[in-house]
């Protein structure tokens, strides 16, 4: 009888590859999508991993999309996306990104909520190459670098940042936080508190984390651990979209 680590509780979702379920979306062409978080879990945003074929596309919706590349090359414009870059796609501009072999993209949905004063004007459309993003010691702590890839700036509703854990590094703290987390393990591994559960995980894990799970990583083995993190940023907990 097969078994997984796959597990569902009240305030986190852990999905490991083996419960991966593949469907297309709407407007995909030889490509496929695994959902990872959506309203269905209580998320408030969409999370996937599109696996294209040679020739194949998809489009992005009316919603601000962020694109991360996994493996192959991703065509967004005139723009190549290899692994590793990443393109912001602000809301209501409909994009086709296309692949000429085979390649896997984690993608980021979110309804964009305007900031205050600022107006509703969202952010422009812009690609980075997370190699080239400085790492930022966490807390101090050399051994957890912290990268992010959205610019500091109040136009942006949300964070994507790569966490890179040295082996043995630990979170400083068990978090307990307001934001919600989609979380998309890279490389290496180690061991995810969340709640009152303790789960061994590794690279190609998915974990959806609600508001204030209490959370806590610690990295094992002997490569660093490093993983994709999503989390709803600079907007008042009483804004909704
Ligand atoms: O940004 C964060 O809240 C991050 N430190 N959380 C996490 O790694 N679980
Ligand atoms: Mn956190």
């Amino acid at each position: 009888m097969p078994d997984t680590r796959t597990r569902n509780a009240h305030d986190h979702l852990l999905l490991t590859p083996d419960s991966f379920v593949r469907a297309a979306l709407p407007g995909m062409s030889k490509a496929t999508a695994i959902v990872h978080a959506a309203p269905a879990c209580g998320a408030r945003f969409t999370e996937y991993t599109v696996e294209l074929e040679t020739g194949g596309s998809f489009q992005t919706g009316p919603y601000q999309t962020f694109v991360y590349v996994l493996s192959g090359k991703l065509h967004c414009g005139k723009t190549a996306l290899s692994p590793g870059h990443y393109a912001y796609i602000p809301p209501a501009s409909p994009l086709t990104l296309s692949s000429k072999k085979a390649t896997r993209a984690v993608v980021i949905e979110k309804t964009y909520m305007p900031y205050g004063d600022a107006g509703p004007t969202p952010p422009a459309f812009f690609t980075g190459d997370s190699n080239a993003v400085q790492t930022t010691p966490m807390l101090g702590d050399p051994s957890v670098g912290i990268q992010a890839l959205l610019p500091d700036d109040s136009a942006f509703d949300f964070a994507v940042n790569v966490m890179t854990f040295q082996p043995g590094a630990t979170l400083p703290m068990i978090e307990a936080h307001v934001m919600e987390h989609g979380l998309l393990m890279l490389e290496g591994g180690g061991v995810y508190r969340l709640g009152e559960h303790w789960y061994a995980v590794s690279a190609g894990d998915y974990i959806w984390m609600a508001p204030f799970c209490p959370q806590w990583f610690g990295a094992l083995g002997k490569a660093p651990a490093k993983y994709l993190i999503y989390k709803d940023w600079n907007r008042h907990p009483l804004q909704s979209a």
